[in-house]
């Protein structure tokens, strides 16, 4: 693994927003400040939570930023991280400072500052923050950037409570102390693999909804006439609409819109949230096929109520490269029943 989650916020409405994020309060998917293409994002005014399985001591976090609503607050907004037996870690506080009517960072951990980032930022802009943390009982590092500008590092400092069973964090807080602050282009990444183990550096998430069904039509369609119909829309519909299967080895796929920009792509994500009403355990994969092969990864046991999973290329399985517009651009994505 090495990324490990990546959100532009465009593929799903607020009341989603659940299956995706392990606790919210105070969260809307809104569109009233694009930052560009795929112009929704995620407004906070209160907090948000994301949990993940960490593989490595190093994570790297990076998110479009636009202060709506700044208030003065010992904690207007924040980013928090936990390590894997609950503690706090590392977090970085936004602060304003009056003189220039700018916007910057603190870095602190246990109290300490370890760095204070240039005050760069000015309310209503959107900005691109990447944070990276080595977790280390002593020689741990710290770096934050804005729009691909180093403005603060720490090294040789603890970056985790000494008593941690392990040198990993696995949860990301966001809060909103006072204030309302916008979210977009969220990716958090870990340093195992060898394709995105650094900063990814300022990106943009494009959003695609299946437009018409694959080469693969093994699922039985339910609500809706045509397999893709019953898994295009944004506002999960639960039971009614839905493709289904009890058959191993069943595979459904489907086309996307082209993408007509020769954008440079780092990674093609997909989500599946999917159910299982058998007893028995049972099991998908997500699934893309590109240059006519079928491409699976690991089984997912479902559970009895909808959840959500996500899975990343880093490369097109049929080229190994990195994925280029044609082959995206014909690449099927989809489901298989592995268990
Ligand atoms: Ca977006
Ligand atoms: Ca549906
Ligand atoms: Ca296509």
């Amino acid at each position: 693994m090495s990324l490990l989650y990546v959100d532009g916020f465009d593929s799903y409405d607020t009341s989603a927003i659940g299956y995706r994020w392990d606790t919210a309060l105070g969260c809307t998917i809104d569109n009233l400040h694009p930052r560009t293409l795929g112009g929704n994002y995620l407004k906070i005014t209160d907090n948000i939570e994301k949990m993940f399985q960490p593989s490595s001591n190093v994570l790297v976090n990076g998110f479009a930023f636009r202060i709506d609503d700044y208030q003065i607050s010992p904690n207007p907004f924040k980013i928090s991280y936990y390590d894997v037996d609950g503690n706090l870690g590392v977090e970085y506080i936004l602060s304003y400072d009056s003189g220039t009517n700018k916007y910057g960072f603190i870095c602190k951990f246990n109290g300490g500052v370890l760095f204070t980032t240039a005050f760069t930022m000015v309310a209503s802009n959107w900005y691109f923050i990447e944070n990276k943390v080595l977790i280390d009982k002593t020689n741990g590092i710290v770096i934050m950037k804005i729009n691909d500008s180093t403005e603060g590092t720490a090294s040789g400092i603890a970056t985790v409570d000494n008593s941690v069973s392990l040198e990993s964090y696995s949860k990301v807080k966001y809060t909103v102390g006072a204030g309302c602050y916008e979210l977009d282009d969220l990716y958090i990444l870990d340093n195992t693999g060898s394709t995105h183990v650094d900063f990814l550096g300022n990106i943009l998430i494009l959003a695609l909804a299946p437009d018409s069904d694959g080469t693969n039509t093994n699922f039985s369609p339910n609500g809706s006439a045509n397999n893709f119909e019953c898994v295009d829309e944004k506002n999960i519909d639960g039971d009614v609409t839905f493709v289904s299967s009890d058959i191993l080895n069943s595979v459904d796929t489907y086309n996307y819109p082209d993408i007509s920009n020769n954008y440079q792509i780092k990674a093609v994500v997909s989500n599946i949230v999917a159910r299982k009403t058998d007893a028995g355990n049972r099991a998908i994969s997500h699934v893309v096929r590109s240059g006519g092969t079928n491409y699976s990864l690991d089984d997912i046991s479902l559970l009895d109520n909808y959840s959500f999973s996500q899975r990343v290329w880093e490369k097109d399985p049929n080229t190994l490269n990195d994925w280029d517009n044609t082959g995206l651009n014909s690449a099927e994505f989809g489901v298989k029943v592995t268990i």
